[in-house]
């Protein structure tokens, strides 16, 4: 699971050593762990300061400290790295340690945190530590509080945790361009009282837009509106891992969103609250139900409830083309429309061609097509009971019953018990009925002959 490579081997890192030797404490740059896995890692037991109930990255990890005087020690580095964002896709992105997003970092409040960051990329960078209250100079914005981190060097930021709560790191440094690429990590600041609030499940993930054309690796960093890939924790469904809960424990699910666009986050089969924004814990008597809360560009939000329903229940973006992989958006809606003529001229023409979409598009799901390279089917991944449609912001909270504690390996698909099954009705009864076709219909087909006429809108009307 987590690697560690030797900081001062390999051509890149040279450069640091050197500018280090010069300095006291140059031979204390702490170790910087790298993970080589996109699977969701266990929690990371604090080995050593105060104790502090760990969180559950989704397709993540949290990145060990060295403590050093008191102070927790914590080693950055900012890199290109290849993250698979699902089986059978890569892409070429920026990150830290290894992944986009980089590591969870966790600490108490309280706690005073040096984080080393070391530049690997071929442009200056810096981290943003958002949503922290530190002194200005930490507060990683380049040209306003800092110079940039050049590349090969190495900076130093350095306070003291002050407030619990959940938050984000991110460059603030040619920022749609670090973003567009990945650079995100999340970070927790567990209360001093590891009792306060406490769950017996804690996850967090990030949510993620990337523009990447199907055959090609690397994300299109000038794109604002009209992403193809919607990601948590830069994952795609299928490739991203169930929340595995015990039923009946209490659960905080914390996301951040780091994307240029909001996103409903909706569950199914329980309510919530949220007890948890950027600004800190929402007072429990300004907290209301939902089973949908909406997270704005740039904010983070912890929800809460008890798993009391067994069985595998959705969690994704109620945005549902965030729910789909890369395709083309810009095709007419064919529902309805008989392409059986057309077919056999285009058959001459393109042998082979298939007709798509007459019924709606759920055939997608389950049709199997040859793809371009490195890319995903739009709508994929498949259940117990067949494909399930869906891609991007989507995943599973599989809730069973009699689940240790710390245990979150993939418990399969649900047995639903006896009675318990949506079912199909076969005794008889009424006879089907006609389809409902509008009172004109045959009036709005042209008739041979007929002018149609094409209504162009201006531009792009993308905004998602
Ligand atoms: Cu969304």
């Amino acid at each position: 699971m987590v690697s560690r490579r030797n900081f001062f081997t390999g051509a890149g890192a040279v450069a640091v050593s050197t500018a280090l030797v010069s300095r006291a404490g140059a031979a204390s740059l702490p170790e910087a762990v790298v993970m080589d896995k996109a699977s969701t890692q266990p929690p990371l037991n604090p080995p050593n300061g105060r104790p502090y109930n760990p969180v559950v990255t989704l397709n993540g990890w949290t990145l060990p400290w060295r403590m050093k005087d008191g102070v927790k020690e914590f080693h950055l580095v900012a890199e290109p790295v290849v993250r698979e964002i699902a089986p059978g896709m890569k892409a070429n992105l920026w990150g830290y340690n290894g992944q986009s997003p980089g590591p969870t970092i966790e600490v108490v409040e309280g706690d005073r945190v040096r984080i080393f960051v070391t530049n690997k990329l071929p442009e200056h960078t810096s981290v943003h530590w958002h949503g922290q209250r530190l002194p200005n100079g930490m507060d990683g914005v380049t040209g306003l509080t800092q110079p940039g981190i050049d590349p090969s060097k190495t900076f130093v930021y350095e306070f003291v945790a002050k407030r619990p709560g959940t938050f984000m790191y991110h460059p603030h440094a040619d920022e749609m361009t670090q973003m567009a690429m990945g650079m995100m990590g999340f970070w927790i600041t567990h209360p001093k009282d590891h009792n306060f609030m406490r769950v017996d499940r804690d996850f967090c993930f990030l949510l993620g837009a990337y523009d990447i054309d199907p055959g090609s690796y690397t994300p299109k960093v000038n794109t604002m509106l009209d992403f193809n890939l919607w990601t948590f924790n830069s994952r795609a469904f299928p490739g991203i891992d169930p929340l595995v809960i015990a039923q009946n424990d209490k659960v905080r699910i914390r996301v951040g969103n780091l994307t240029m666009t909001n996103h409903p986050i909706h569950m199914h089969g329980h309510e919530f609250v949220v007890t948890g924004t950027d600004g800190g814990w929402v007072p429990p008597a300004a907290r209301w139900p939902e089973v949908t809360t909406d997270i704005a560009v740039g904010q983070m939000r912890a929800i809460e409830f008890i798993a009391s329903e067994a069985g595998d229940w959705s969690l994704h973006c109620h945005k549902s083309h965030h729910t789909m992989n890369a395709m083309g958006h810009d095709v007419p809606t064919l529902i309805g429309v008989d392409q059986r003529e057309v077919l056999g001229k285009i058959n001459k023409l393109v042998p082979g061609y298939m007709v798509m979409g007459d019924k709606g598009m759920a055939g997608m799901a389950e049709m199997e097509m040859p793809l371009p390279d490195n890319t995903l089917p739009m709508m994929t991944g498949s259940g117990p009971f067949g494909g399930i449609g869906m891609g991007g912001m989507f995943t599973t909270m599989k809730v069973r019953k009699g689940l240790a504690r710390g245990d979150y390996k993939d418990p399969g698909w649900y047995q639903h018990p006896p009675g318990t099954l949506a079912y199909e009705w076969k005794e008889g009864g009424i006879a089907r009925p006609e389809p409902v076709r509008a009172p004109d219909a045959g009036r709005m087909a042209a008739k041979p002959g007929e002018q149609v006429l094409q209504v162009t809108k201006p531009g792009k009307n993308h905004a998602h």
